[in-house]
């Protein structure tokens, strides 16, 4: 398959000032009507005088250029595109396709969810809809008429504005949406069903009252609330942050059960996957009830940054998806708690990005190249692209950083740009010289801090030492230094911040962090002024997504996390005991915990003042997959049996401590989503887990107590997970007996039932595969859906590293199968399937050569999708 390149890019030839479509809907032929007002590019360099158009899937029925039908010889048909020969600087051409939206099972152009017809266009799916220059430096006003049964399909929607209806001489309904804004096709999309509207108002900062409706299918109407609440909270921020005020006069949500991702930000028209729209206590979790705060945001806020200014080409995704990740994460800190959703983030960050950053896939937050652009829309081009703004806007300060912002707007404002042109923003806006910054943008690999010191009691001088280091990824094996920003505390001995004053500097600043600026491969700092030895706090907030190495003693953690003025950095001092108590246990094959770990956590459970969500943070251990990242070679079996045996410890050696914070987190008040609520429910579940892992009787109760209380989600499903990993034989089978309960009730639920398969995908059981496999065969699971999909399979490929990779390989040969059968239906979702394949390379010589296996078989079947050929062929490079 060819490889599209950043260096290969062109402006297009042709430029669409305006369309018109037709869409006669029907669930298994549906006639597209297009009208393009096609003009050449005055920037491009000419052609022969073709105009090309992509087009995959589409039947072509007529086709006429200024009015008039072309013969044979005029065009040519090919099989993802459509020339048409010497065409006219300035033309309206019309064609008229057919589609199947019933066979469309990839879920990309127009395809059938339900009862309903809907569509996904990003990336490269308008091209399924109609013949057109699928690009996003192509942008184009849009007028939309959709013609159906008004019995099928009462509800027809587009983006923009209404326009006005009509009914028919046959009865059909057509309906006129008309969107003033222009638009790349990727932006475009329509939605028919029977649903019904959730509604509320918004008025603007300007004084506009806006109709804001969230669409969902009949008895769905209870759980939109929260999405709702969200949705409003997101718009004010925008403008009170950002003075970004919404531009079109309705705004119109509609929740999807078949959704190959979480949702999507088409102008005035948001779709979304149920999943971040529907819940009520009952039925949904906190973190689904915050994932679906941050999610609803993250669509809106994409209408300033990704649909008004938008990308150029594809490799500049991380202009709208770094920059949106990065507003929708501050938007989430404002309205909770910022240092508990940094800790959320930067979890994430670690989980993901990292070792995506050190595999096979390694890439720069803007990508260089690639096969299939679904295969970047990934936690580098995210995430780690959110960090690199976050570092800009810390650069600048929150003023700068609003003047940059508001230059970026005012300057790009109906434009297809790059992320050199953000930054040029950044660097106007900001005063400041961000050359060397740029190459976060264009280096791939996580950069390695390693930092030394010594301190020189006589002078009172502290010397700080910085290497950073930036292993080579794929095809770029030489890495030059980048610009970190380190902001550096230093702690005294009673746990206070010092002054951090630095050489040449007449007087000390006020204590507290500083920002270091590393620029250098080296870079040696001297602070003056330290009476006594200070215990550094470095990369507090962490200011750089980048891997800090610095020799901690075991105590210098404990003291940092009892007593570091940063949130983040106790948090870390924390995970980093824990990693090395959990790692040396690996080592020492031995199940003893020693007493000063015990300690630590005890000093912790016994703060009564400490926010209860940050405790819970705290007192979390490392996942076995981050763990598993720390070593050299995976040692799957040892990191669950350390990490199951430091879990029973703390429940046996802590019991009464956590008996007590359990009892203290238990309200007598009803169930609000607060963050002291919420964060309540964290703490208590986590002691909860504890205990019943520890085989704690007392524990056990409270467990099915808690069960069979059903008073929300959030804690009937934590206590449902606890019964059924619980040690012993016999709540084991109360676990079971309560599962089968919990299918009972919520077997018309989507949503919950997923759940229902997560839990048992997950379980640490040694039957575990065998119960996955079964469950293939449940009549509530199937492969067309993308939720159901990785509730199952996902859930135990990607939630249960013991049982996907036991030794005897059955878990990487059920992948390889499923993977198969899923490529066909829905390439999308089949290479999203493999990412725990392609860390082959981390594990012992039996399971690489099971995984390559796999990989191996893969890429030997004919007629692979390209994103599965793509992620199966660079993992064996
Ligand atoms: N922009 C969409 C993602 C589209 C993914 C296409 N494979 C959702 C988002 O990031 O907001
Ligand atoms: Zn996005």
């Amino acid at each position: 398959p060819p490889v599209t390149r950043l260096s290969d890019y062109q402006p297009p030839e042709f430029l669409i000032d305006d369309v018109s479509l037709r869409l006669e809907l029907d669930a298994e032929q549906t006639a597209v009507d297009a009208e393009l007002s096609l003009r050449r590019n005055p920037a491009a360099t000419r052609g022969n005088g073709d105009l090309r158009l992509d087009g995959e899937h589409l039947a072509l029925e007529a086709i006429s250029l200024n009015g008039r039908a072309l013969t044979p010889a005029e065009y040519q048909l090919e099989d993802d595109h459509l020339l048409v020969h010497r065409v006219p600087d300035r033309c309206r051409l019309q064609t008229r396709v057919r589609i199947n939206p019933a066979e469309n099972t990839a879920l990309e152009g127009l395809y059938v969810s339900g009862g309903m017809l809907c569509t996904q266009c990003e990336a490269e799916g308008f091209r399924r809809i109609t013949y057109f220059l699928d690009r996003p430096d192509v942008m184009a006003r849009f007028r939309v008429s959709l013609v159906a049964d008004p019995a099928r399909y009462p509800v027809l929607l587009s983006n923009g504005n209404p326009a006005g209806e009509e009914t028919l001489a046959d009865g059909r309904r057509c309906v006129h949406w008309e969107d003033p804004f222009p638009k790349p096709s990727y932006l475009f999309a329509i939605v028919a069903g029977d649903l019904v509207a959730v509604e509320d108002r918004f008025t603007t900062a300007s004084g506009r009252a806006i109709p804001l409706c969230i669409y969902v299918e009949p008895g769905n109407e209870d759980k939109c609330d929260h999405a709702m609440r969200s949705l409003i909270k997101a718009m004010r921020w925008d403008e009170e942050r950002y003075g970004r005020e919404y531009d079109l006069d309705v705004f119109n949500i509609v929740a999807v059960s078949h959704f190959n991702m979480g949702a999507m930000e088409n102008k005035g028209l948001n779709v979304f996957n149920a999943k971040y729209i529907l819940a009520r206590p009952e039925t949904a979790t906190d973190a689904d009830f915050a994932g679906i705060e941050g999610v609803v945001a993250h669509e809106y806020f994409h209408n300033w940054t990704g649909n008004r200014i938008t990308c150029r080409d594809w490799f500049q995704l991380s202009l709208k998806e770094g920059l949106t990740v990065y507003r929708d994460q501050e938007f989430s800190a404002d309205m909770g708690s910022r240092g508990v959703k940094r800790i959320e983030d930067v979890r994430l960050l670690r989980a993901r990005q990292f070792p995506e950053d050190s595999g096979p896939m390694a890439h720069p937050v803007r990508p260089d190249s690639y096969i299939e652009i679904n295969n970047f829309y990934t936690a580098t081009v995210y995430e780690k692209g959110a960090e690199v703004v976050r570092m800009q806007a810390n650069l600048l300060g929150p003023e700068r950083f609003r003047k940059a912002t508001d230059l970026y707007f005012e300057r790009f404002d109906g434009q297809a740009v790059t992320t050199d042109d953000f930054v040029a923003c950044m660097e106007e806006g900001g005063g400041i010289d961000l050359t060397q910054f740029r190459r976060w943008y264009s280096q791939a690999g996580t950069p390695q801090l390693d930092c030394e010191d010594d301190y020189d009691a006589a002078t009172g001088t502290y010397r700080l030492e910085v290497r950073q280091h930036t292993p080579s990824t794929p095809g770029q094996p030489e890495k030059q230094p980048l610009h970190i920003p380190l902001a550096l505390g230093l702690v005294d001995a009673e746990g206070r911040d010092m002054p951090v004053q630095l050489a040449g500097e007449s007087q000390p600043p006020a204590p507290g962090t500083r920002i270091l600026a590393l620029r250098q491969p080296v870079e040696r700092f001297e602070i003056l002024g330290c009476a006594t030895r200070p215990v550094p706090s470095l990369l507090r907030g962490f200011s750089a997504p980048v891997q800090l190495c610095y020799p901690y003693t075991e105590e210098q953690l404990s003291f940092l996390m009892a007593h570091d003025s940063d949130g983040f950095n106790r948090w870390d001092a924390a995970q980093t005991l824990a990693q090395r108590v959990l790692l040396a246990m690996v080592d020492d094959a031995t199940t003893a915990v020693p007493a000063s770990f015990l300690d630590a956590f005890r000093e912790a459970l016994q703060d009564e003042t400490a926010d209860p969500a940050l405790l819970a943070e705290v007192l979390t251990l490392p996942s076995e997959g981050y763990l598993g990242e720390q070593m050299t070679v995976v040692d799957v079996d040892g990191i669950h049996r350390v990490r199951q045996a430091l879990a029973a410890a703390i429940g046996s050696g802590l019991a009464a401590e956590l008996q007590a914070v359990y009892a203290r987190t238990r309200s007598e008040e009803g169930f609000d989503l607060s963050h002291a609520a919420m964060g309540r429910r964290a703490l208590g579940n986590l002691c909860l887990a504890y205990l019943v892992r520890a085989g704690d009787a007392q524990g056990l109760e409270q467990a099915q107590r808690q069960f069979d209380g059903q008073a929300n989600m959030t804690d009937v499903i934590a206590a449902l997970r606890t019964l059924l990993e619980a040690p012993d034989a016999e709540t084991a089978a109360a676990g079971e007996q309560a599962l089968a309960g919990f299918y009972e009730r919520w077997a018309d639920e989507p949503l919950v039932l997923d759940k229902w398969f997560a839990l048992q995908a997950q379980s640490s059981r040694p039957d575990t595969l065998a119960r996955v496999e079964r469950l293939l065969e449940h009549p509530a699971f199937s492969l067309t859906n993308p939720n159901r999909v990785r509730a199952l399979i996902g859930a135990f490929a990607s939630g249960n590293p013991v049982r996907f990779h036991a030794a005897d390989g059955g878990g990487y040969r059920f992948l390889g199968d499923r993977i198969l059968e899923l490529d066909p239906l829905n390439p999308q979702i089949a290479s999203r399937l493999l990412y725990p394949m392609t860390r082959w390379r981390r594990y012992d010589a039996g399971r690489q050569q099971q995984m390559r296996a796999q990989l191996e078989r893969i890429l030997e079947v004919e007629g692979l999708s390209n994103d599965v050929y793509e992620v199966v062929s660079k993992s064996l490079e």
